[in-house]
């Protein structure tokens, strides 16, 4: 990605600043596993949002003194035998060539001199960390760390969030950032066919992710989030990562995955009967659910609420689910539908997400109604990635065939 667009997300922060105030991101560090190892590194989203750089260990200070913005980036030095044994570090020519930030400084540095700056006369008034999603009882991380360090030392300076600016900037995508979801679906896509060219009774539903995950790996994509693979009963539990059962004849597998391209994701839902072919009563239920996602699609608009649109399907689905002699009354609904219609979607595969809800242009979102027929052993969901703009909703996943004919045709061709 162009340095450019980091260059202006970050003007964009600080525009948004409070006067006298610093903003302080951590790229993360890779969590212990177990003895020695550790998990895989996932860059924090803020940070590559305003840097570029997918590092360890790495912190952004944004600060806006007077009116005055300065940027600084401190990143770890230099270490030969750290070098040896892991990869070569990034060097600062890199780093500022990569973000635009001409001040790079060293990570070990980081805490004498910002408690150098809280402590001049001049120095900011406000702290922003970044606090989204937080149990009381979880772990120490970087950003809770940073302000139990604040209300010890400099007990006056107010802690304040970025999570506002934050989610009216990313909310907001660009063209560039379209096109790298754009990217992540073309491989979701091209690994998806794959798989269902390989799909067959007989078969584990960790093998169907085998397939998936592999056809990523040898783009040098990875998923986005833990792959959901779930065959004939298990298609009604929405996030089922167990992954152990045998497909049978009859069965469909609900296929919830998707890839990442420069730390964007797609993510797509499809469901596919494992021997190629929908039995009737999973081609009425599958059209129900297909009908639901064009129902969305119109209700979808700039300005519009995601409630509404919900309440939209949610009324076709009634009138469906009263077809297939499944309800009788519109308050079951819930019973065979229980979540919503989806959520936005970016660096985040749940990205940050407006507070009051409202569908704004340039919004990317997920759109996955479905249906979970438990008494039936069926569930369905049929879930694209759309791009709102002025002139209506874009289909980025338009390419990824999901009706009944254009899935046998290609599953038996
Ligand atoms: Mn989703």
């Amino acid at each position: 990605m162009k340095t450019e667009f980091f260059i202006n997300n970050r003007a964009k922060f600080a525009e948004r600043m409070d006067d006298y105030s610093t903003a302080v991101f951590f790229s993360g560090k890779a969590k212990r596993e177990s003895a020695d190892q550790h998990y895989p590194f996932s860059v924090d989203r803020n940070f590559f949002y305003l840097t570029g750089i997918d590092r360890e260990d790495m912190v952004l200070t944004i600060s806006k003194i007077g009116g005055k913005t300065e940027e600084t980036l401190y990143i770890p030095p230099v270490d030969e035998h750290f070098e040896k044994w892991y990869g070569i570090l990034m060097r600062k020519e890199e780093a500022r060539e990569t973000s635009g930030i001409k001040n790079v400084e060293n990570r070990n540095d980081f805490l004498d001199k910002f408690a150098g700056k809280l402590s001049s006369s001049d120095g900011p008034d406000n702290v922003y960390i970044f606090s989204y999603i937080t149990d009381a009882d979880e772990p120490e991380d970087s950003y809770r760390g940073l302000a139990h360090w604040l209300r010890d030392k400099f007990p006056a300076i107010n802690i304040k969030n970025s999570l506002d600016i934050m989610i009216e900037l990313r909310s907001s995508k660009t063209e560039e950032e379209v096109e790298e979801i754009k990217t992540a679906i073309g491989y979701t896509r091209e690994a998806l066919e794959f798989v269902m060219k390989n799909l067959k009774p007989g078969m584990y539903e960790y093998q169907a992710r085998a397939h998936f995950e592999y056809q990523l790996m040898l783009r040098n994509s990875r998923p986005g989030f833990p792959t959901i693979g779930a065959s004939g009963p298990n298609a009604v539990i929405l996030h089922y990562v167990d992954l152990k059962r045998k497909m049978e004849e009859g069965d469909m597998i609900l296929l919830d995955l998707g890839a990442l391209s420069n730390n964007y994701a797609s993510d797509i839902t499809r469901t596919y009967p494992v021997n190629g072919k929908f039995t009737s009563r999973q081609k009425d239920i599958y059209k129900v659910v297909l009908e639901a996602q064009e129902v969305a699609l119109d209700a979808m608009h700039v300005g519009g609420l995601e409630m509404d649109v919900n309440d939209a399907v949610k009324a076709h689905f009634a009138k469906g689910l009263k077809a297939l002699n499944i309800i009788r009354d519109d308050s079951e609904v819930v019973n065979y539908y229980y979540h919503s219609i989806g959520h936005p979607l970016g660096l985040d595969v749940h990205d940050l997400r407006r507070r009051d809800k409202t569908i704004q242009e340039n919004n990317v979102y997920t759109v996955e109604p479905g249906l979970y027929i438990k008494e039936e052993g069926i569930g369905i969901r049929i879930e694209d990635d759309v791009w709102v703009t002025k002139k209506g909703i874009i289909n980025l996943s338009k390419d990824i065939i999901k009706t009944v004919d254009d899935i046998e045709n290609f599953m038996n061709s």
